[in-house]
């Protein structure tokens, strides 16, 4: 029997949750923190722990037959993978926001301004949907910091409570996706019978909590 392996975000906010519901699968195993992969005692099964970013990628090419990552991170990546569940947690939405000062009301205000972000291809997307042309400014982290710089008109950023905004002098002027923790696997992997095992538990595990 084949030993699968699901990849899984090594720290920050999917983390936890997801370890959580693999546990509560009845899997069995030891979460070192300082270890990149775990051994399930009780399921054929290693767990990777890895950047989210690299997660979509490692199970587009096979390297994982499954993982859990943000859809916001798939679609950024342009994985082709194939969708299994949404998990319930890591829910967020991907929105722009301008300034609170700020008098831009419509889209079509936003062509020929600057706009900051880590999601550069879900927004060039977006912006070629609505006909905006505008310049997007590709930067890793801290977008929320952009505008009272200078460096951007708006951002366009992951947002959950609104609280970084808020304190950042921004405000939500778009919502452009809504994003949640996905199960994922690699194309033609789907019909493999532990995939299906593993699926069916994750799915009780859904049902018992909803
Ligand atoms: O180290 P690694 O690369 O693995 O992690 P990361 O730092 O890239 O990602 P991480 O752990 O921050 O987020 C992982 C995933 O969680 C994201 O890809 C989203 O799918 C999901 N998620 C859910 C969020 C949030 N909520 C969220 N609030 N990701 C980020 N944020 C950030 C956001 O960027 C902003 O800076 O939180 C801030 C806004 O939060 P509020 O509550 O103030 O609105
Ligand atoms: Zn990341």
């Amino acid at each position: 029997m084949k030993t699968l392996k699901i990849a899984i975000q090594k720290s920050g906010r999917l983390n936890e949750k997801s370890v959580e519901i693999l546990k509560n699968c009845g899997l069995s195993f030891e979460n070192y923190k300082s270890s990149l992969i775990a051994t399930v005692a009780n399921f054929p099964l290693e767990i990777l722990f890895l950047r989210d970013d690299d997660i979509p990628e490692y199970v587009q090419d096979g390297i994982a037959d499954l993982g859990i990552v943000g859809e916001n991170v798939i679609i950024e990546a342009g994985a082709d993978v194939a969708y299994l569940q949404p998990l319930g947690f890591g829910k967020c939405t991907l929105k722009i926001a301008v300034q609170s000062t700020s008098d831009i009301t419509e889209l079509s205000q936003l062509n020929g301004k600057a706009i900051a972000t880590s999601y550069p291809v879900i927004l060039q997307k977006y912006l070629t949907e609505n006909n905006v042309d505008a310049q997007i400014r590709n930067i890793s982290g801290s977008v929320e910091i952009g505008p009272g710089l200078g460096l951007s008109d708006a951002i366009f950023d992951i947002v959950s409570t609104g609280g970084t905004l808020k304190s950042n002098g921004l405000k939500a002027f778009k919502n452009v996706m809504s994003s949640e923790a996905v199960l994922i696997a690699s194309k033609g992997m789907e019909l493999n019978p532990e995939v299906l095992e593993l699926l069916q538990r994750i799915q009780s595990v859904l049902r018992a909590k909803a």
